[in-house]
């Protein structure tokens, strides 16, 4: 794994200008967000989130070449162990598990001594954190919900091809996410994604406020609705399938409708990171810091605090 010390990919060279840092005791203040001033990749996917619930854009228009690179040498391995794993796989999925083959969280299994399983600890230096908590993505995350956000979760998955595939299960099916009404995901695609590799697909304008939020409305807990009301109630063109070539990234508001990973002919590889409001104090895992946390721009050091 690469640990390329800490750089935080606060610009690159067709920036127009950095993203201001709020000061520390703003981020101190939960709640107490300051908008920051955004570049044009940053603007035109904060529009997008408002206007639909979702932007999609090129990773490296964001983040740069060199992220990139770290990122793909980084992941790499596991996809290249994982498919061999997964070559003899049966016809069909017995469970999520071998549908979805998750780096970084294992299922947590069962301690004999009956306490929890201790969380995983990753360090701020890897490539997926730092495209979590980079300041560039953040400040999209932050702007779209008008205040400081908590990284919940981060993860790399590889969804196994079962070209028998029959029923959707799980995330396959349309969805809202349980963890709060306007929960922000991030998926960044390290394979090429085609139909047949289970693309993301979104209802725009079926978040909390948006066009479509009557239908089966946001609450606690999982909102499934079956295909034939979905496709009953939204103007196809607001169904957007995201297919694209590695490097994808999806920013969106998973409290709308959205399923993926219905892969038939080739496995789908990406990272997937999880942003909750600021009082949100559960988090899946913990952190490595280096001695670098005093050094972190502060709403990296809020998103991972
Ligand atoms: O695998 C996908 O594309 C969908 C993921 C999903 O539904 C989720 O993370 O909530």
């Amino acid at each position: 794994m690469s640990s390329g010390g800490s750089m935080w990919y606060m610009s690159r060279p067709l920036l127009s200008r950095p993203p201001q840092s709020a000061s520390e005791s703003e981020v101190a203040a939960v709640g107490a967000f300051v908008r920051q001033e955004l570049n044009e990749v940053q603007r035109t996917a904060v529009e997008a989130l408002e206007a639909d619930g979702i932007a999609v854009f090129d990773f490296v228009t964001l983040f740069g070449e060199e992220l990139w690179r770290d990122a793909l040498a980084d992941v790499e391995p596991f996809i290249r162990e994982t498919e061999e794993a997964t070559r003899n796989v049966g016809e069909q999925p017995r469970s999520k598990d071998e549908l979805i083959v998750r780096r970084l969280f294992h299922s947590p299994g069962f301690r004999v001594d009956g306490k929890k399983p201790e969380k995983p600890r990753f360090s701020i230096r890897e490539p997926w954190l730092k495209i979590a908590a980079s300041p560039l993505l953040v400040d999209i995350v932050n702007s779209y919900r008008g205040q400081l956000t908590r990284l919940y979760e981060v993860d790399e998955w590889f969804t196994v091809p079962y070209p028998r595939l029959g029923e959707r299960i799980a995330s396959q099916q349309w969805h809202r996410d349980p963890e709060n009404e306007h929960v922000v995901k991030v998926f960044v695609y390290f394979t090429d994604v085609d139909e047949g590799a289970g693309p993301f697909e979104y209802v725009r304008g079926s978040s909390a406020g948006g066009r479509y939020d009557h239908l089966r409305p946001w609450a606690d807990g999982y909102r499934y609705v079956e295909p034939v009301d979905l496709d009953a109630a939204v103007a196809p063109e607001d169904r957007l399938t995201v297919t694209g070539p590695r490097g994808t990234t999806i920013v969106c508001d998973t409290g709308g409708f959205h399923r993926g990973g219905f892969a038939l002919t080739q496995p789908r590889v990406l990272t997937t990171s999880t942003y909750l409001p600021p009082d949100t104090r559960k988090r899946r895992f913990k952190l490595e810091y280096h001695g670098e946390q005093s050094s972190l721009p502060p709403q990296v050091r809020f998103v991972l605090g």
